[in-house]
């Protein structure tokens, strides 16, 4: 049995019932069998056990009262994964399907996404099962400080620096941040985020979103392809959605659809992103609204969306929301690309079909750094206590994602894989990662 086998064998018995995290470990150890085979000195040092062992796993109560003045219960989870390249980094989820399970397999993606932005990041990743949806101001509020009592005493600008992911916004990070700045009398830069006038950074709501698309861009460019006039369906509506739409409408693509946990909408002439923001970022409504603003737009409640004929796919919901039969239906129906704004949103068998098929697929860990990238940029803004403004900042992150794209692109073709940028980000970030734990010895 090879040195991957084994550990991931082990670590499926030791973890039982997190299938997330299994199937995260599954493609990363698969993919990195023949590079681990080919250097020893991983295996006597346990680089592998090591890595899939968080360094730390914080499991917390969160209490808060709801407008109805009834005390409520959720779980509050901070994983702090590996921290061998810089402090924990890593959003924090609020969605009912938060756990366990979901906050390891993200913070343990998180781990070879920050390397591969090339800045000093370690993984983490964080969340609650606390459901935002329908909760007043006031309640989200409460919910928020309950959950950054607690959290407080982990994290640190050195430490460990959170920041949003599904749920938790420029809202949410406000309410926690005001709570952290009144419990440890100090004013720094603990969570990334922020507001623009209290150290957030310029092109950090965009950032995601941007970043996907110009690393998507760089590989149709180095493919003889581009993004002008291609038809792109996306995923999703929230914060990566609506900014990946923006970047890919600029850049001469066509978005005919998005969508939400309800259904989708798909819009022949083309989406039209005020009315998205309007509905999701002002009213926080429902998708299934966009044919109140565009009446030729037609909904469709449920899933589906994968069957929209288009030229490039951008998931950009969730985890596991693409399944073997939806790649399928996009490679039948002429796509060329895939890019994965979410974190693993194609499951391992929709992957497969999507390299096997040539399909230039982009996998999160890679096309989704912009993000936590922009989120490091605005560490050190706030570190020398200087903001730079917007067009610095985006020419950082596109700057950022073409280096990305072509680190991934020469470990696939060392590798002996070429295209095969699922092998290539998996290669690059854990050899990063690999090598300082070996430097820094057994801890
Ligand atoms: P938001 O909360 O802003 O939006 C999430 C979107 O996905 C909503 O449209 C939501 O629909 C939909 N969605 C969420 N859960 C489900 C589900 N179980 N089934 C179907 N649809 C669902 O989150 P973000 O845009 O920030 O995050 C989207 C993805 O991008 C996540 O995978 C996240 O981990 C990843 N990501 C985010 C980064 C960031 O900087 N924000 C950085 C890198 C990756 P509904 O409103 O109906 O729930
Ligand atoms: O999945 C991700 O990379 C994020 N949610 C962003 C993390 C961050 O620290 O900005």
């Amino acid at each position: 049995m090879s040195y991957t086998s084994k550990v991931l064998e082990e670590a499926k018995s030791k973890n039982p019932n997190e299938p997330e995290f299994h199937q995260a470990m599954t493609e990363i150890l698969n993919t990195l069998q023949p590079f681990a085979d080919a250097n020893p000195a991983y295996e006597k040092a346990g680089i592998l056990e090591r890595l899939v062992e968080p360094e730390r796993v914080i499991i917390f109560r969160v209490p808060w009262i709801d407008d109805n003045g009834k005390t409520r219960v959720n779980k509050g989870y901070r994983v702090q994964f590996n921290s061998v390249i810089g402090p924990y980094k890593g959003g924090l989820r609020f969605h009912p399907s938060v756990s366990l399970s979901i906050v390891k397999f993200l913070g343990f993606e998180q781990i070879f996404k920050n390397a591969l932005t090339g800045l000093p990041i370690g993984g983490g990743k964080g969340g609650s099962d606390f459901d935002p949806k329908g909760k007043s101001d006031r309640e989200i509020m409460g919910f928020c400080q309950s959950f950054m009592t607690e959290l407080s005493r982990h994290i640190g600008v050195n430490t460990d620096v959170p920041a949003g992911d599904i749920g938790v916004g420029a809202r949410e990070i406000g309410y926690m941040y005001g709570q952290y700045r009144r419990l440890s009398n100090r004013f720094e830069g603990v969570l990334t985020g922020k507001g623009l006038i209290w150290g957030g950074s310029l092109a950090r709501t965009e950032a995601t979103g941007y970043g996907l698309v110009y690393l998507v861009d760089e590989m149709l460019r180095q493919n003889a392809h581009s993004l002008e006039g291609k038809t792109i369906v996306v995923s999703g509506s929230g914060n990566v959605a609506i900014y990946a739409t923006q970047k890919a409408q600029q850049l001469g693509g066509k978005v005919v659809a998005l969508s939400d946990s309800g259904g989708y909408v798909y819009d022949a002439d083309g989406i039209d992103l005020s009315a998205v923001k309007e509905i999701k970022e002002v009213k926080r409504g429902r998708i299934s609204e966009y044919v109140n603003y565009r009446p030729n737009a037609v909904y469709t409640e449920g899933k589906g969306i994968w069957s929209i004929k288009c030229d490039i796919a951008l998931p950009c919901a969730t985890q596991n929301e693409l399944n073997e039969d939806d790649a399928k239906l996009l490679v039948k129906n002429g796509c060329i690309a895939v890019g994965e704004g979410a974190n693993m949103p194609s499951t391992l068998e929709a992957t497969e079909v999507f390299l096997k098929n040539k399909v230039l697929f982009a996998p999160g860990k890679a096309a989704n750094a912009g993000g936590v990238a922009t989120s490091a940029l605005e560490m050190s803004q706030n570190s020398t206590r200087l903001s730079w403004d917007f067009e610095t900042v985006d020419s950082k992150l596109k700057e950022i994602m073409v280096n990305i794209f072509n680190n991934i692109n020469s470990a696939a073709k060392e590798a002996g894989c070429e295209n095969n940028f699922v092998a290539g980000a998996n290669i690059a970030g854990f050899k990063k990662v690999a090598d300082a734990m070996l430097q820094q010895g057994v801890i």
